[in-house]
């Protein structure tokens, strides 16, 4: 397989929103980014993937957009924006922006003009039907809640809006979307962005007809109609007409953001030769936790054993037809110390734990904002301190519709809210977490004062420490990148351990999901050999790993020296 610069690159999410204030309004933006540049320096990722900053109403936080070639008035101008990226080529970071062309805003001028008449020459950009029995033309259900359908009195129709109403689905079977689309992104590439990561692209193809989907949730009038629009029809089509027009004229990394994706399907996309994305984001393992046909709120135990099980598939379903993206959390999920790991009397260990989980698997990591510092979820007291539109839609039908009790909602919230991994990042022990001077958007996590980014630089022990000798590794490695992946100690309930293996280099990851203190038994074949350690999250002794019996949550990471090779 070809090697690609994004293989062994480490990317690091930034949510602007919660970042860092730059002007003291409560509200991140984008000279706040730029007064922490060195930051990520220091921690030495090479990618950052910035999550929306385009004009927005900011209905979904960004993921809204009213106007795709300008920046949202709180985060600054296009100005800082050329400065910031500035500023991290100059650091030998890579700029990678979010690409939100599944939908735009209900304020993007193409829909205000699509609404006005059934024959407004913007009326195809989107997706109408007529009235079906007086009601919504099929029983899809938004993501947010309630319907996918929203009627608008202008023209007597129905328009479609997989997420918020103001959140109207993009019509790509028309050609004009899609040269629109192919014309903004050629207008970022041009100011010099070095990729994208790309908002459910896999639900752009639609089957025709749009119809209604099979009855999973009785207890719903809507249902999620995915098998409708997920790896629709023509996604392939038009990724590969994307590649044409667009991405094959540069060296991108590019990133599907892909519910519901499986390796095969993946591996089309992903495919060296033949596919058109670098790599996607897969969603299996961030279903583990969910009761099997439920939504998210309804949450279960997760089991290694699955963890492993998902792992697997994906490492072996891609190996050499495919690339892999590797994480735990982004700005939609809760934080990974919180739901992986343990956030209280083994934060520090869990944490670095978790990052060697995904720093050592094949793909290319991801860092989410605050990951490097153990953050965790916050238990907000009540409603009125969420913001998130999906949390607070699910507590209105929850509570309101469906009379559940507001103290189990909240402890879904506790649990699942995208509100988690939203509240600010934590510099300092200073006021606000040193967010802001002001009054922040959405309250800090009062552990701010314990954790935080200004303890972490100082404490050579820390996980923000650990992350950065990660990366040091992965640049320094070649096993890590191109390693092949095998599953060892298979079917133990608290270790999973594997090996990476790559032309006359081994390592072997050992990692303790859990608070015991498992025995480790090797098969025969690993016992017959040298070790060096590599990396571990505890001081260990020298040699051989074999019937060494593991700390709560230890990690370690050897270099395989067999005998003879
Ligand atoms: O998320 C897409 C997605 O699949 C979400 O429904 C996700 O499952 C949900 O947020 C989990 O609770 C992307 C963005 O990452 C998200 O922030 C946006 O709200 C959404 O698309 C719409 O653009
Ligand atoms: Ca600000």
């Amino acid at each position: 397989m070809s090697q690609r610069w994004w293989q062994n690159s480490v990317v690091y999410q930034i949510y602007p929103r919660s970042f860092a204030d730059g002007n003291g309004d409560g509200i991140g933006d984008l000279r706040g980014i730029i007064q922490h540049l060195d930051y990520l320096q220091a921690l030495g990722v090479d990618v950052v993937w910035l999550s929306p900053v385009y004009k927005s109403p900011n209905d979904d936080n960004g993921y809204d957009i009213s106007d795709y070639r300008d920046i949202m008035t709180e985060f600054g101008t296009l100005a800082d924006w050329r400065e910031m990226i500035d500023g991290l080529h100059q650091r030998g970071i890579k700029l990678v922006m979010d690409l939100v062309v599944n939908h735009t805003s209900d304020e993007h001028p193409w829909f205000v003009e699509a609404r006005k008449s059934k024959d407004n020459a913007y009326r195809d950009y989107y997706i109408w039907r007529a009235p079906k029995d007086g009601g919504e033309p099929n029983n899809w259900a938004s993501f947010f809640g309630g319907s996918a359908w929203q009627f608008d009195e202008t023209t007597g129709e129905y328009y479609l809006h997989l997420f918020t109403k103001k959140q109207p689905d993009l019509n790509w079977e028309n050609p004009k979307v899609r040269a629109e689309v192919y014309a903004l992104m050629h207008w970022w590439l041009k100011q010099g962005v070095d990729g994208f990561r790309m908002d459910v692209i896999n639900m752009i193809s639609k089957v025709p007809g749009l119809p209604d989907a099979p009855i999973m949730d009785a207890d719903s009038r809507y249902q999620f109609g995915g098998q409708y629009f997920i790896n629709g029809p023509r996604l392939l089509e038009f990724l590969h007409e994307m590649k044409r027009e667009v991405l094959s004229k540069y060296d991108l990394l590019t990133v599907g953001e892909t519910p519901l994706m499986t390796p095969d399907y993946a591996s089309l996309v992903t495919h060296p030769d033949t596919g058109c994305l670098s790599m996607l984001f897969e969603f299996e393992h961030m279903d583990l936790d969910t009761a099997p046909g439920k939504p998210k709120w309804f949450s279960q135990p997760w089991s290694l054993c699955d963890l492993k099980d998902v792992t697997m598939r994906w490492q072996t379903g891609l190996a050499n037809r495919g690339w892999n993206s590797s994480y735990l959390t982004n700005h939609d999920q809760p934080r990974a110390v919180s739901r992986f790991g343990d956030d209280g009397e083994y934060r520090v260990q869990s944490a670095k734990l978790l990052a060697t989980f995904t720093h050592l698997l094949q793909g290319t990591p991801y860092i989410y904002q605050g990951e490097e510092l153990g953050m965790t979820n916050v238990a907000f007291d009540g409603i009125e301190d969420y913001r998130d539109v999906e949390s607070l839609n699910m507590y209105r039908e929850f509570v309101d519709e469906r009379g559940l009790d507001p103290q189990i909602v909240l402890g879904m919230l506790h649990a699942k809210s995208r509100d988690n991994a939203r509240t600010p990042m934590q510099w300092s022990a200073a006021a606000h977490a040193g967010f802001t001077t002001g009054t922040p958007w959405i309250k800090v996590n009062p552990n701010y004062t314990a954790i935080n980014a200004a303890q972490a630089l100082a404490d050579p022990d820390s996980i923000f420490h650990y992350y950065r000798r990660l990366i040091e590794l992965r640049h320094a490695q070649p096993v890590i990148v191109h390693g092949v992946t095998e599953l060892v100690l298979a079917d133990h309930p608290q270790i999973m351990a594997f090996t990476r293996t790559w032309q006359a280099e081994r390592l072997l990851v050992i990692l303790n999901f859990s608070r015991e203190t498992p025995l480790v038994d090797l098969p025969a074949d690993l016992i017959e050999a040298d070790y060096e350690v590599m990396i571990a999250n505890y001081p260990i002794d020298p040699g051989h790993p074999h019937r060494s019996i593991l700390r709560p949550y230890e990690a370690r990471v050897y270099l395989v020296v067999r005998h003879r090779l």
